[in-house]
């Protein structure tokens, strides 16, 4: 088990409503990586808070943006043993959007829906696949559940030795 540091930077941006001041925009950016650095992710936060004549919250919406990436292991030479150079970084983009609903005053989301598209350095790897969660929350606003469903698809070069002399030639 190792350490995972993740660093926090945030602004939020304020609007006198009603003689308060109220958060309209919080940014929030998570910068992580791994002690190794096998594994790194970058991501940014967004939500946009709506207030209604009162004051009074009456909607969010939000939407998350960024980077992730893991060390994954090529093996260039098929020799099942990891040599110098065959591990190789996984990116992966991160798009999403969360939709929020007030419940007892505060903004809770209700759907979030994550795009991660991810192909190896090398090109040998790929994916894209989007993760949908919906919550659910008791009359008190507390998570009461979830449910979710993940669909995408994936892709990896195989070794087709179509002339069988065991050398990944032209084309195979
Ligand atoms: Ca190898
Ligand atoms: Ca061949």
């Amino acid at each position: 088990m190792i350490w995972q540091d993740t660093t926090i930077t945030g602004t939020n941006t304020y609007r006198v409503i009603q003689g308060q001041a109220q958060v309209i925009l919080s940014v929030t950016r998570n910068v992580s990586s791994t002690a190794g650095g096998t594994q790194r992710s970058d991501t940014t936060t967004t939500v946009n808070y709506t207030y209604d004549g009162n004051g009074v919250l009456s909607g969010a919406t939000g939407d998350v943006r960024g980077t992730s990436g893991s060390q994954v292991f090529n093996d260039a030479n098929r020799n099942n043993v990891v040599d110098a150079g065959e591990m190789i970084w996984q990116d992966t983009t991160i798009t999403g959007t969360n939709t929020y609903r007030v419940i007892q005053g505060q903004a809770q989301v209700i759907l979030s829906v994550t795009r991660n598209v991810s192909s190896t350095a090398g090109g040998t790897q790929r994916s894209d696949t989007t993760t949908t969660v919906n919550y659910t929350y008791d009359g008190n606003g507390v998570l009461s559940g979830a449910t979710g469903d993940v669909r995408g698809t994936s892709g990896s070069q195989v070794f087709n030795d179509a002339n069988r002399n065991n050398v990944v030639d032209a084309g195979r």
